[in-house]
């Protein structure tokens, strides 16, 4: 089998990527090991950016996020038994976030692709690339106990952390910059409404809890826990205590229990983790599989969006230009990396912040601190804002060494 662009994983980066490729006329395959119903009900991230919900609605795929997503214009800091809330429409001049379920993406996007003749090709799982110099790459892979290969111009590596794309690549040709944190997230999906209508955001001395949503029937829970701790150590009674202690406010705030779903309990292990660069030959890495974030700064999907938008560009070029066009495509990596730093940053920054690390008072009283300043300065709030609802696309960032007449001085 052959194709212009070969896309290993349908998350979103991959199905992303085959949408906007199917818009210029570029053909593509994807290779997905699950299966559709796998995909489509795996629980996992939930918000979305500006730039997220602009780009799925500019392209078509929007129509439902648009009907069910929940549209967010701030969310809460919760310490010391009390809430502040950070205006993000009002402090990023009209900004928000929707909150829309990552697998309800995925579903969409299926879709879509789908209803356009698209190749998806579920059970397939990757298991080499090769020939990544030549201009006729390979991926190889197994699918109904059967080897296959697919011939390709490029080949997309979108298969997550774990995926085979990235550890084919010569050892010694990236760079790897990696974080690891004494802690995780126990998460869980409640069938209840949710206590607040915004996101929670707590530091507490027992440790951060967030309160988040699904819909108006589901709120999504996470805990800060340790990384080696055991699913199976934490009762559903254990998991409500914990995050009744946590989110409890001065003020008496309830939250609402119910019962907690299979799918979306796990636990999360905490990392940051970048490869340098996002390129080897005609192989292209792009989402989680060249970085991951953490989850704090809800930043990883929404990178992964990014990443392929600046791909599809490229190829698009390279496609136009009669094959001839490699300008966007050399400079991939360096166009993502600048988005990528800057979302590291502040995921860090976030994660630092509202995470017990341990009993050490110093850094309690710095966090206290933080707190303090992004809760009672208006130039801190607006910095968490605009990082939250997600910097805009061309990162122009209206820089203090603006020409002079730009300057609001
Ligand atoms: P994905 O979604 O992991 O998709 C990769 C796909 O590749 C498939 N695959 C293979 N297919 C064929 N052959 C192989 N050899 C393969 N190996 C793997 C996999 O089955 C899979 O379908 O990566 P992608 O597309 O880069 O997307 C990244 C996002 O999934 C990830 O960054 C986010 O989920 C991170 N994240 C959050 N991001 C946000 O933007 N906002 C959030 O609120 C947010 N919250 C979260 C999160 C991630 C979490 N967990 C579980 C890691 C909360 C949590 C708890
Ligand atoms: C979620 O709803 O899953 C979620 C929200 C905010 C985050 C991370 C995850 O920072």
């Amino acid at each position: 089998m052959r194709t212009q662009v070969g896309i290993v994983g349908a998350g979103p980066a991959g199905l992303v990527l085959s949408h906007l490729l199917h818009l210029q006329g570029i053909e593509s395959v994807v290779l997905e090991t699950r299966n559709r119903d796998y995909i489509e009900n795996r629980i996992r991230a939930g918000v979305l950016e500006q730039n997220t919900v602009d780009l799925l609605t500019e392209s078509g795929v929007g129509d439902r996020m648009k009907k069910e997503g929940m549209v967010h214009h701030g969310i809460e800091l919760r310490f010391g038994g009390q809430g502040h809330r950070i205006d993000l429409h009002e402090l990023t001049g009209g900004r928000a976030i929707t909150v829309y379920g990552q697998h309800e993406v995925v579903k969409d996007l299926i879709h879509a692709r789908l209803d356009a003749g698209g190749q998806i090709i579920f059970e397939a799982e990757a298991v080499g690339v090769e020939d990544l110099e030549s201009h006729e790459p390979v991926i190889r892979y197994r699918k109904d106990d059967e080897d296959h290969e697919l011939r390709c111009d490029f080949i997309a590596g979108c298969d997550g952390f774990y995926g085979v794309c990235r550890p084919s690549i010569p050892e010694g040709a990236l760079t790897v910059y990696e974080r690891k944190y004494p802690f995780a997230w126990l998460g869980i999906l409640a069938e209840t409404p949710p206590s607040s209508e915004e996101l929670i955001y707590t530091y507490h001395e027992r440790g951060f809890a967030l309160h988040s949503m699904r819909s108006p029937e589901l709120t999504r829970l996470y805990i800060q826990c340790a990384p080696d701790d055991d699913i199976e150590d934490w009762s559903d009674e254990r998991i409500w205590e914990e995050l009744h202690a946590r989110l409890a406010t001065e003020e008496g705030w309830a939250l609402t229990e119910g019962p907690i779903l299979e799918e979306g309990r796990g636990i999360t292990p905490m990392r940051s983790f970048v490869v340098e660069p996002m390129q080897y030959g005609r192989l292209f890495l792009a989402g989680d599989a060249a970085h991951i974030v953490t989850p704090t700064g809800a930043k990883g999907m929404n990178l992964a969006v990014a990443d392929v938008r600046i791909l599809a560009r490229a190829l698009t070029e390279f496609y136009a230009s009669g094959q001839r066009g490699f300008d966007l495509l050399d400079r991939y990596s360096e166009t993502c990396m600048r988005r990528v730093w800057l979302a590291q940053r502040f995921s860090w920054w976030m994660t630092a912040m509202l995470h017990r690390f341990d009993d050490d008072p110093f850094q309690h009283h710095l966090q206290l601190a933080e707190l303090d300043y992004v809760t009672s300065s208006r130039s801190a709030a607006k910095t968490l804002a605009e990082n939250y609802v997600g910097l805009p696309m061309d990162l122009n960032l209206g820089a203090a060494s603006a020409p002079a007449e730009s300057s609001s001085v």
